[in-house]
């Protein structure tokens, strides 16, 4: 399906660069170049696929806008499907605009988020998983998570919603050559279950665990460090980015607002929280400061609980302690390089017996590399080592394969119970349609313009 108007957009971010590249796409956009580049060869060949040299002028060809390189590339060899010129001009905003101007003065339309790929989309050259996998991987934080969006990119899922897809046909054919009998004989002909139905549950199962260690890389986790005032949290947050974000000093209250950075640790971006240290609010920024510590320690990956061993424990630690009995603690026994007050032994015991203990000083910065490998540790995942095996990293698509293993499992129960194969029959093609929203083969158009519009301009 070919769109009819023509669309160009800056591909490059916005400011100075030693290059900008604006992207046309769409079935003028030979034309609209012809009137406005000038090749240095005169005999220009204007072959698909190869590059070109010379200037852009405004369209009476009075004034030359910048000297530059052509690439064009004929449809349907194009990333969109249509034909496609980029224009690589020199990166200055002012240059990049004039051109743009000219451009929409022939008749191009400036492109929204993401209409390139949508091009590229209705017009069979990436399928959804694969649009989506690209958004993904522009916008990644990680080397890991850029491997998987890339595998994705190449098809890994597309592949293996193709597999899962033919099994569920195969059972469905099964299921209906029960059904015809049925129609043939008036005899209740009772299905065995199918092996396809155990084989898809059994993969769609890897691929919704894989999501959930995707997502370390793709999304980071989040580490919020709590503790009362002036344990020496915000030197520890400075201590691990290496940058004076947060200010330290010794009087206990100096932080209110949460201070977040983010780091890379093994691969993994850690988003670190700084807080308001908990105490008895002494005045309503505090008590704010507070009250968000409280909202945040919820959402939280890990919590790293502060703790001064150069002072005795207070009711303020207890409650503290209290407050964070689930999983994902490290407790961290700070300014180690003081007399110790206490040792690690009178609050082990207060603790569930999967919480990890560090002896640390954020000072002298003893112990820090231990505190990166415990939250390294706690997320590395054997599952993620081969970035080329299907994996699910997107919402949408885990939504998608727990509404599909839900009516497989349905389809799977209503055999078991000795029901009409037909019944068995509509969850496998419901679960078989839900499989084609992540491909976008079966998917309304308020839904792909929502998912294109979140990807950036000339994409
Ligand atoms: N000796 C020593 N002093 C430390 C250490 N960590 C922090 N401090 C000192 O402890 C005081 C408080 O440090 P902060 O990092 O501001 O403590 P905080 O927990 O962020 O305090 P609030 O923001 O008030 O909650 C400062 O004087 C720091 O220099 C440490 O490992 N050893
Ligand atoms: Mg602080």
């Amino acid at each position: 399906m070919l769109r009819q108007d023509t669309i160009a957009a800056v591909a490059t971010p916005f400011g100075m660069s030693g290059i900008g590249i604006i992207r046309i796409s769409g079935p003028e956009a030979f034309e609209i170049i012809r009137r406005i580049f000038h090749p240095s060869n005169e005999n220009c060949p204007w072959e698909s696929h190869h590059l070109y040299h010379g200037d852009i002028t405004s369209a009476d060809g009075k004034t030359i806008l910048d000297e530059v390189l052509i690439s064009y590339m004929r449809k349907p060899r194009s990333f969109t499907g249509e034909d496609v010129i980029e224009i690589n001009c020199h990166g200055n905003p002012v240059i990049i605009q004039s051109i743009i101007t000219q451009l929409q003065e022939l008749g191009c339309r400036l492109a929204r988020p993401g209409e390139f790929s949508k091009r590229a989309f209705l017009n069979g050259r990436l399928d959804l998983s694969q649009a989506e996998a690209l958004a993904a991987m522009i916008s990644a934080k990680s080397a890991k998570a850029c491997a998987i969006g890339l595998a994705q990119l190449k098809g890994s899922l597309r592949k293996e919603i193709e597999e899962l897809r033919l099994l569920l046909i195969d059972a469905l054919a099964m299921l209906e050559a029960a059904i015809d009998f049925t129609e043939d004989t008036s005899a209740e002909k009772i299905p065995d279950i199918p092996p396809q139905i155990n084989q898809a549950l059994e993969r769609m199962q890897s691929l919704l665990s894989s999501y959930l260690s995707a997502r370390v890389y793709t999304e980071g986790v989040n580490v919020i460090i709590t503790g009362k005032p002036n344990v020496g949290k915000s030197s520890l947050l400075n201590a691990l980015t290496g940058k004076k974000k947060a200010i330290v000093t010794d009087i206990p209250g100096t932080t209110r607002d949460l201070i977040t950075d983010t780091i890379n640790i093994g691969g993994i971006p850690v988003n670190l929280m700084d807080t308001a240290g908990i105490r008895e609010p002494q005045n309503a920024i505090e008590k704010e400061g507070i009250s968000l510590v409280w909202e945040n320690l919820a959402n939280a990956d890990v919590v790293i609980l502060m703790l001064d061993v150069s002072k005795p424990l207070t009711d303020e630690d207890k409650i503290i302690i209290d407050k964070n009995k689930s999983g994902g603690i490290i407790v961290t026994i700070n300014k180690m390089d003081l007399p110790q007050a206490w040792g690690i032994k009178t609050i082990e015991k207060l603790f569930p017996p999967e919480a990890k203990f560090l002896e640390i000083s954020a000072k002298s910065g003893n112990g820090l590399k231990e505190l990166k490998n415990t939250i390294m540790n706690l997320f590395v995942s054997n599952e993620i080592k081969n970035t080329g095996s299907a994996m699910i990293t997107n919402m949408r698509h885990k939504l998608a394969i727990e509404k599909a293993f839900k009516n497989i499992q349905n389809a799977k129960e209503s055999i078991a119970n000795g029901m009409s194969a037909e019944f068995a029959a509509f969850d496998l093609r419901e679960a078989l349609d839900n499989l084609d929203e992540i491909t976008g083969k079966k998917i309304n158009d308020e839904i792909l313009d929502k998912i294109f519009s979140s990807f950036c301009i000339g994409k």
